[in-house]
């Protein structure tokens, strides 16, 4: 049958469209994000399309840690092991802001989903959604490229520095597991067509604008694309790590 997936910040960008993407392959899905009432619409889409898939959802917070545990616990239990973890929820807020000139809040909002949280998840998935008991599945670690190439955006102190963490976090991860048949893997996307932007500019339309402005950015389903791409090998093979840009994307080339 198909495998276990759960997948972080699967309410809408790149976490739904890996859902979509992954349905198409007979998984079985447990979506986390924060706001239940997309989750649950995506859930009934996908069950829709799809008739033989079962996707389960809940509303977790990654930055809880207690609630990420718990939950994990109980789909384990119900379910059997995490096959898939798609550590993905994420965000960057308050650009073009410089750093001095973030809201503390924001900070710790971006700090607290993209470093503890994605730690979190890991830990939980590995833990109580025994992974690491059966010494058998995949993380798939949505990074950035930003994480390596640190290019100089304004306003993404915070966000860079918590993709660059999400780097390092994998590399040791990996080799830590490298005497099991656990998989640790980075995609990393370039500029997506997603919520993300906008929130990162704080649904500010012309710094939406000028920031899009003379090149054609990814489709979430193009990074979705990727990932089953990368998540489809033998269990042998590991394709570490994905970098999946736009063309003509400027700034980060
Ligand atoms: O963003 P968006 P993307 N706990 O805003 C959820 C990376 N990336 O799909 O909680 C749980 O459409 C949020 O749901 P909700 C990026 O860093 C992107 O583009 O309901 N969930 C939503 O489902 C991130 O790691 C680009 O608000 C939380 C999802 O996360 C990943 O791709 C470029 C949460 C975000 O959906 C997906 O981003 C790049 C929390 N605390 C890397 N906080 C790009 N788009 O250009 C947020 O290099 N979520």
């Amino acid at each position: 049958g198909g495998k276990l997936v759960l997948i972080t910040g699967a309410s809408m960008g790149i976490g739904a469209a890996i859902a979509r993407r992954l349905a198409a392959e007979s998984a079985t899905l447990i979506l986390f994000a924060r706001s239940i009432d997309k989750l649950k619409a995506i859930a009934e889409e996908i069950q829709q399309v799809h008739k033989g898939v079962t996707v389960f959802y809940e509303s977790v917070d990654v930055q809880d840690h207690a609630a990420v545990s718990d939950s994990i616990s109980r789909f384990a239990e119900g379910l059997g092991p995490i096959d898939i973890l798609v550590n993905n929820a994420g965000l960057a807020l308050g650009a073009p802001n410089a750093f001095p000139d973030l809201k503390i809040q924001d900070i710790i909002t971006m700090t607290g989903t993209n470093i503890n949280g994605f730690m979190f998840a890991t830990y939980a998935v590995l833990n109580e959604g025994r992974m690491k008991e059966r010494g058998n599945g995949t993380i798939l670690n949505v990074t950035s490229t930003t994480g390596l190439e640190v290019p100089p955006f304004p306003g993404e102190a915070v966000y860079h520095a918590s993709k660059a963490c999400q780097e390092a976090f994998t590399n040791v991860l990996r080799t830590e597991l490298v005497n099991t048949d656990i998989k640790v893997l980075a995609l990393r996307p370039g500029v997506v067509a997603t919520n993300f932007h906008e929130q990162r500019v704080g649904y500010d339309k012309s710094q939406y604008d000028e920031f899009m402005e003379g090149f054609e950015p990814l489709v979430a389903e193009d990074v979705a694309e990727a990932a089953a791409f990368m998540l489809s090998q033998k269990d042998r093979v590991s394709v570490k790590a994905l970098d999946v840009v736009p063309t003509a994307q400027r700034s980060l080339q």
